[in-house]
């Protein structure tokens, strides 16, 4: 196995060294990728409990793991980013020194693999060779995290044979916090109940995770590496990494286009990324490059290019059902790894949403019998599925192409009950900009107790940037001099709801009506009206073939009100407060010409008005 691997760069050798000699493993297993390694982990992890294998028939090669119930999601409140100064980390990031939070982790991570076997994790962020991909190292004491790690990155003896004395890398640094005494016995799902830390030095480029073995806490390739530090990165060498989605568009001339959309949790972002057309508008295509994370670039002509660093979807299972989303389903079909979905009396799984009516008994996530109608979640809300992109039926042809793909727009979107319109193009990049750090959720009772306020998050980015908040504005509006051509910008609003609490837009797949009128929009051919917020489809101007959508049920989904428009533009006052005197003035410029241009036009008549 990994013996065979040529080490050729001293710096590795010697952070490997290092780390063993503090965490003190019983074992130290330099990963090759390799399937005989990957199903020796897999065995492994059967004969401890961690994995129980699913029906061969119904679900084959696949597998689920149930977490500790204390780790089932990302811990925001336990996230740092650990610049020399505070400033550097912004008014968004929870911020430690980094001296402080050494010495900090340097007792939690002494003698912290005892008993167990320390993992080096070679892997590429990125197609493999692409200019644009990056290549990091995780050490880690979950074999589950390497078999993830597998499917969500290019990893192994692939991307160690890139590795030269000279290679650049992120470090990586996971522990679930969990030491064995000599004879202990281990659990199914080690992890620390008590200490967590999710630790972010943008300066090193290095990332220290403890205490927990879920999803983005332990698999740091994805948000820690692929979101916070490449953020930082990009900021420093020119180019975005952004928490989007990359789809193509292809017309009935075989034309493409590549978008990429970045939407907060909970909007549907795979759901999109995987989107079939209408049956009436079959002749368009769409392609799925990636479904979380964007990694974009100019390339020597000034053309901006788009890879997704990652090999797999880490998606939310709850909800995908053979209605909502059949490319994923399909893509979910075998090789998978589950983690906390529900499982069937026949060796299969189920989650809320997958089916209209649920199995007659289920073993839930906790390992507990289930019955509909017993009043708990079968599935955890934030169970997921572990799989690879290229079993998508949707996969892009370019989703290996180390080029990456062109990208002609950027879509952003939030889940708003009212005021913001179905679609709108602004009308140049720092509007674009401006509207794109303003999109946000309502917030639901499950989030945070109160419903329906507007909780901002910035390009999806705001748990993800891994520097001040304001450089990140700044940074997106220097973009168009590094460009030969900026992106269109469209903001979208699957969610908005009539008066009866009903959502206005039908969604999924009838979402391709929109990206028909922006794709054409980029080509100059299509129309628009000119808006207060932008450029807008009329009626006329969007493909309803084969849907029933009235002119009037339109223009309500599409509606400017005047009056929430002020009242949307004084909140976004109020959030740019928050972000105190990080924020760039072209902003408050835009903020403040757009809210005096609604007040004009919805004020009433007064002295003032007529002087
Ligand atoms: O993913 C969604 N998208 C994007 C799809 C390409 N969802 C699910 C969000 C939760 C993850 C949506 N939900 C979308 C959407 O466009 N729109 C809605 C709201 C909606 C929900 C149900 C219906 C219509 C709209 N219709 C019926 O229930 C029949
Ligand atoms: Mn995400």
């Amino acid at each position: 196995m990994g013996e065979e691997m040529q080490i050729n760069n001293q710096d590795l050798l010697n952070w490997v060294n290092e780390i063993a000699a503090l965490t003190k493993p019983t074992n130290i297993h330099w990963c090759d990728g390799s399937e005989e390694e990957n199903q020796k982990l897999i065995d492994m992890m059967i004969a401890s409990g961690t994995l129980k294998k699913l029906n061969e028939t119904l679900r084959p090669n696949s597998y689920l793991a149930l977490s500790n119930p204390a780790d089932v999601a990302r811990v925001e409140d336990r996230t740092f980013i650990c610049s020399e100064k505070q400033e550097d980390a912004g008014p968004t990031n929870n911020w430690m020194a980094p001296a402080q939070m050494q010495e900090t982790l340097g007792k939690l991570f002494d003698g912290c693999m005892q008993g167990r076997t320390m993992y080096v994790i070679p892997f590429c962020m990125g197609p493999l060779g692409s200019p644009i991909s990056k290549i990091g190292f995780e050490i880690t004491d979950s074999p589950y995290v390497v078999i993830n790690m597998k499917i969500m990155t290019r990893m192994g003896a692939k991307v160690m044979a890139l590795v030269n004395e000279n290679t650049e890398y992120v470090k990586c640094v996971h522990s679930v916090g969990m030491p064995l005494a000599a004879g202990q016995k281990d659990v199914t799902w080690p992890c620390n109940a008590d200490t967590k830390y999710i630790v972010h030095y943008p300066e090193q480029k290095s990332i220290w995770s403890f205490g927990s073995g879920y999803g983005g806490n332990a698999l740091l390739g994805k948000k820690c590496f692929a979101l916070r530090i490449a953020s930082t990165l990009g900021r420093e060498e020119g180019w975005l990494a952004e928490h989007m989605l990359i789809l193509g568009v292809q017309n009935p001339q075989g034309e493409k286009k590549y978008v990429t959309a970045a939407f907060p949790s909970a909007c549907g972002k795979t759901n999109f990324a995987m989107l079939i057309p209408p049956k009436e508008m079959q002749d368009w295509k769409i392609t799925t490059v990636g479904d979380d994370i964007a990694w974009i670039k100019p390339d020597l002509n000034g053309q901006l290019r788009a890879i997704n660093p990652e090999a797999g979807f880490f998606g939310v299972a709850p909800g995908t059902s053979f209605k909502t989303n059949p490319n994923a389903m399909l893509t979910i079909a075998k090789n998978t790894i589950f983690t906390n979905v529900a499982l069937t009396p026949e060796g299969d799984v189920w989650w809320e949403g997958m089916t209209d009516t649920p199995p007659a008994k289920l073993t839930d996530w906790q390992g507990n019998e289930w019955t509909p109608g017993c009043g708990r979640n079968a599935a955890h809300p934030n169970a997921r599925f572990t799989v690879a992109a290229s079993q998508c039926p949707s996969a892009d042809e370019n989703m290996e192409n180390p080029a990456g793909v062109p990208v002609d727009a950027f879509i952003f979107g939030g889940r708003r009950a009212d005021t913001i319109p179905l679609v709108s193009q602004a009308k140049d990049w720092n509007t674009g900009v401006y509207f794109a750090s303003t999109v946000g959720s309502e917030t639901t009772a499950a989030a945070t107790g109160a419903v329906g306020v507007v909780r901002r998050d910035p390009m999806a980015m705001l748990p993800f940037c891994g520097y001040n908040v304001g450089d990140y504005f700044k940074h997106w509006l220097k973009m168009p001099n590094r460009v030969a051509k900026t992106p269109e910008m469209f903001i979208v609003n699957w969610f908005r709801k009539n008066e009866q609490g009903k959502f206005m837009w039908p969604g999924y797949g009838d979402n391709m009506r929109v990206l028909k009128w922006m794709f054409e929009r980029i080509d100059g051919k299509a129309h628009a009206i000119e808006t207060e917020l932008g450029f807008a489809p009329q009626y006329k101007d969007i493909d309803w073939s084969g849907l029933d959508f009235s002119n009037d049920q339109f223009n309500a989904a599409m509606k400017i009100d005047n009056e929430k428009w002020q009242m949307e533009f004084a909140s976004h006052k109020e959030f740019f407060l928050t972000l105190k005197n990080s924020l760039p003035t072209e902003f408050i410029n835009i903020q403040e010409t757009k809210a005096m241009a609604f007040r004009k036009a919805g004020a009433p008549a007064s002295p003032e008005a007529t002087m």
